[in-house]
């Protein structure tokens, strides 16, 4: 089943003649749809925006495999692209240097994330460094990091390229005006009203980079990105770069350490600093581009050279070259920084037609462009997996305004700091906390972060079980938000029974007369059962890529409880509820509380508490009741994501202390404890259990994901139905379990994994296996590596990790533990 049809004459206004905006006319021309018009308030090719004084440095490493990739798209792209013969791309290579030992540590881990998403690169010694980049002082380097493929884009040449391609197929350019106001009919887009007139629209695409709240606030929508001032300075001639012939032939240059980044520009060096203190200006204040106007560039503030001070005599220390000359101008220069690093793309989730691509950098901008042109051509976007990137991914407070300028200052000040995985946000904390938070600080929790909520990873409390127990020492960056503890609350939750707080885990209420029609329209699986009946399914997009993976409860005949991933759920019901206002989705994650109590002897603590039949028959696996346990009501389901006997117990955030307090009192004669996050992700790769986001994501189809149990094409039509049938059996690659042979070894995730050298994959998610006594890690893998016994290597920072594909689940295989 189809739901997305958009004719190839549907009419696009584009705002904004940046990268983003010229690469989305192109690449929607490209795509035969030419009723594209692009607006912009300034001149073209250089409207003065920050696309029009970006240096355009192009480092593709990103802890994010979908930002690397779009990257390898951009770099692929401007490399073929040119402006009467001058190229749009220098491919000059990239250098990222270490001067520190954390640092050259934090290199290779850069070199596993490129090898991992297939961008060749190479750590080199101090002296292949130093031959690489001569004018650096060679005592200071202790390593590098090279990336032939890396260069320089020459941003207003590639919109000129990109728009002069787009006209060619027939897209309108409208230079010098000024979008004022957007009209809206009965919840959709109709037109853009500019300084000359109005431009009727099917669809607007907002590329107005740091003016983008500005324009989003023209139909409602809170756009969370800060505009923030960079510092961006050149020096006078170098005499070493005397004579230069070209622009630059030297690789562009990253110095993290001290936050800094270098390319050339003729005889002068361009020097790029992030070490200053963040300066964020609101959108609103940002002046529209003005031919009268002495700066004709609004995006560009005055420079303020006291902040670049020590980003000028650490360029003197560490390029000697550099002491013969001095700064000879610089500017503060605005782009935008996120919450999280990301961009944000995609439909506003109330007026319809309403798109954004925003905050995206020269280096990812082709990449981006493409992306929109499918969700728009296509309504999916089949090159990327866009899931870390969508607009809609943010929960409420994450729009807040106090929440947006704090982080996204945060994530300046940080932007080239070396961050571990776990590392939890430090500001404004705590946002949200569970019912549960006064016991859990009692137990001496130790706190990270989820969507807001403070969640314990593991409890000082629980430091006596460790005592006695054979438990590796990870080595020192895997032992970061680490404690043995987390090893014996695994074990203790399999040898007898623990608490966990489930309460970030988000649920969704859908109600009303039309709630099984519409669930069934949309899920993989069969959820039409009886009350009571809780399936495990997925939401599929329309090409069968996987949107999430849920649990779906039938509470009552007309009502659900639907447990999802996060507000991308909500987000995907929502835009496809029926008009007839039959069913409702309600997100009721705040305002109730879930403990999951799971063990061998978690039904010796539930039993006594409550009246109703808990036993094997009485509420089997994957069965939901209501109950009361003393004087809490519950909504039990009975299941377990870290494969143990148990229930997930929900009830209402007044009742949650109370629910705490029976569960823990009852337990303490069976030696219950409070367990955290560390020990839950253990368990769960022990059991096999895939995570969205992480293990399989919009790109991946269920039979790849090993999820095809979750899938009954012979149920009525659903959404990406077709698209599965077809896939099913054209399995090329596998989610696939491996353990690392020697017990002493530990991963993380996201390292490449090796067939002998070469690079056939890379690892998803990854944790100690406490049961079993060694590492596990799950992988993406062709299909050929993929078979039981296959021995590989897993490349962790600079070592080879000896790993097998081993047979899953490693835990519970026959469901016995957990059927009890
Ligand atoms: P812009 O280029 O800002 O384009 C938005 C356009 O929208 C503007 O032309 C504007 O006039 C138009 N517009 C806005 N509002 C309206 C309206 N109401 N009506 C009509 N038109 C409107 N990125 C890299 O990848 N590598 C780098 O080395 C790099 N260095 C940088 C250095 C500095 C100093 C700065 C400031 C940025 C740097 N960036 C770099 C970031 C990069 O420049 C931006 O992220 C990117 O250019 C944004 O492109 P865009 O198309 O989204 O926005
Ligand atoms: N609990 C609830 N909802 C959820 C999750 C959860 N929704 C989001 C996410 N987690 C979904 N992930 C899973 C993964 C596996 C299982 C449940 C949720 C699971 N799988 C059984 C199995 O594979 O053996 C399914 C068996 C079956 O289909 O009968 O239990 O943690 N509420």
């Amino acid at each position: 089943m189809t739901t997305y049809d958009r004719p190839a004459d549907t009419r696009v206004v584009i705002i904004g003649a940046g990268v983003v905006g010229a690469a989305l006319a192109d690449e929607l021309t490209a795509r035969g749809w030419t009723h594209v018009t692009v607006v912009d308030q300034g001149d073209l090719p250089a409207p003065g925006g920050s696309s029009s004084h970006a240096p355009g440095l192009v480092f593709q490493a990103n802890s994010s495999r979908t930002m690397t990739q779009l990257a390898r798209y951009t770099v692929d792209k401007l490399n073929g692209l040119d402006v009467d013969g001058e190229p749009c791309f220098l491919p000059v290579g990239g250098l990222e240097i270490a001067t520190t030992p954390e640092r050259e540590r934090e290199l290779w881990r850069r070199h596993g994330w490129l090898t991992a998403a297939g961008v060749e690169s190479r750590i080199l010694s101090a002296d292949e460094t130093a031959a690489a980049y001569p004018l650096l002082d060679r005592g200071r380097v202790l390593a590098g990091l090279s990336i032939p493929t890396d260069g320089l884009a020459k941003a207003v040449r590639a919109v000129d390229a990109q728009t002069r391609q787009a006209a060619a197929r027939g897209a309108v350019l409208l230079p010098r005006h000024e979008v004022l106001s957007i009209t809206v009919d009965d919840g959709r887009v109709s037109g853009v009203v500019t300084d000359h007139g109005e431009l009727p629209a099917d669809v607007v695409v907002c590329c107005a980079g740091i003016w983008g709240p500005k324009v989003a606030a023209m139909v409602g929508l809170t756009l969370p990105l800060v505009p923030l001032a960079h510092q961006l300075a050149r020096t006078g001639p170098v005499p070493a770069l005397a004579g230069a012939a070209r622009e630059a032939t030297l690789p562009i240059l990253r110095h993290q350490d001290e936050d800094l980044y270098y390319r050339e520009d003729g005889e002068r060096l361009v020097v790029g600093y992030y070490g200053h203190k963040a300066m964020p200006v609101r959108a609103q204040d940002i002046a529209a581009w003005s031919a009268e106007a002495s700066t004709p560039m609004p995006s560009v503030l005055d420079f303020t050279p006291a902040d670049f001070e020590p980003a000028w005599a650490e360029t003197q220390a560490l390029l000697p070259a550099t002491r013969e000359t001095s700064v000879a101008d610089g500017i503060n220069g605005l782009f935008s920084f996120t919450t999280d690093n990301l961009p944000l793309i995609g439909e506003s989730p109330t007026v319809s037609g309403f798109w954004v691509a925003e905050a995206v950098w020269v280096t990812h901008s082709a990449g981006v462009g493409r992306a929109v042109a499918e969700l728009l051509v296509d309504g999916y976007c089949s090159s990327f997996d866009l899931h870390e990137c969508d607009l809609n991914r943010f929960v409420e407070h994450q729009l807040a305004p106090a929440y947006v300028m704090a982080r996204s200052c945060r994530n300046f000040d940080e932007v080239y700091d070396i961050l571990h995985p776990l590392e939890p946000a430090v500001d404004l904390r705590p946002i949200r906390t569970s019912p549960f938070y006064s016991r859990q600080q009692a137990l001496g929790a130790y706190f990270l972060e989820a969507n807001g909520w403070e969640r314990p990873q593991w409890y000082d409390a629980n430091a006596d079980l460790v005592a006695g127990r054979d438990i590796v020492e990870p080595d020192a960056w895997a032992a970061q938000h680490w404690s043995p503890i987390v090893a014996a609350e695994a074990q203790v939750t399999r040898e007898r029974v623990a608490m966990y707080d489930m309460t970030a885990l988000m649920r969704l209420e859908v109600t009303g007369p039309g709630s099984v029609e519409f669930l069934q329209r949309l899920v993989t699986g069969n959820v039409a059962k009886s009350v009571g009946s809780v399936t495990y399914c997925l939401l599929l997009d329309d090409d069968g890529g996987i949107r999430s993976d849920i649990t779906v409860a039938r509470l009552t005949a007309d009502s659900f409880q639907i447990g999802v991933n996060g507000h991308l759920d909500l987000d995907w019901l929502s835009r496809r509820l029926p008009a007839d206002g039959s069913v409702q989705v309600r997100d009721v994650t705040p305002g109730t509380c879930c403990i999951g109590l799971w063990g061998p002897r978690a039904r010796d603590v539930l039993a006594p508490l409550t009246d109703a039949d808990i036993s094997a028959t009485g509420l089997k696996y994957f069965r939901a009741a209501r109950f009361d346990v003393g004087t809490v009501p519950v909504t039990a389901l009975r299941m377990s994501y870290v494969g143990e006997l148990g229930w997930e117990l929900y009830t209402s955030a007044d009742h949650g202390a109370a629910l705490w307090d029976a569960l823990w009192d009852a337990g303490q004669e069976h030696g219950v404890i409070a367990a955290g996050r560390g020990a839950f992700n253990s368990l769960r790769l022990e059991k096999g259990y895939r995570s969205f986001g992480t293990d399989m994501t919009f790109e991946h189809d269920p039979y790849e994901a090993g999820l095809g149990f979750a899938v009954r094409l012979e149920k009525e039509e659903f959404v990406g139905r077709e698209a599965v049938a077809k896939r099913k059996d054209n399995v090329g690659r596998a989610l696939t379990c491996l353990t690392l042979t020697d017990p002493a070894d530990h991963v993380l995730g996201k390292e490449p994994v090796l067939a002998g050298d070469r690079t056939i994959g890379y690892v998803t998610s990854a944790a100690y296996g406490y049961t079993i006594g060694r590492g596990v890690a799950y992988a993406w893998l062709p299909v050929e590596h993929a078979a039981v016994g296959t021995a590989l290597t897993i490349r962790y920072f600079d070592r080879d990790v000896p790993a097998v594909v081993s047979a899953e689940p490693l835990v519970d295989p026959d469901m016995t533990r957990i059927r009890a």
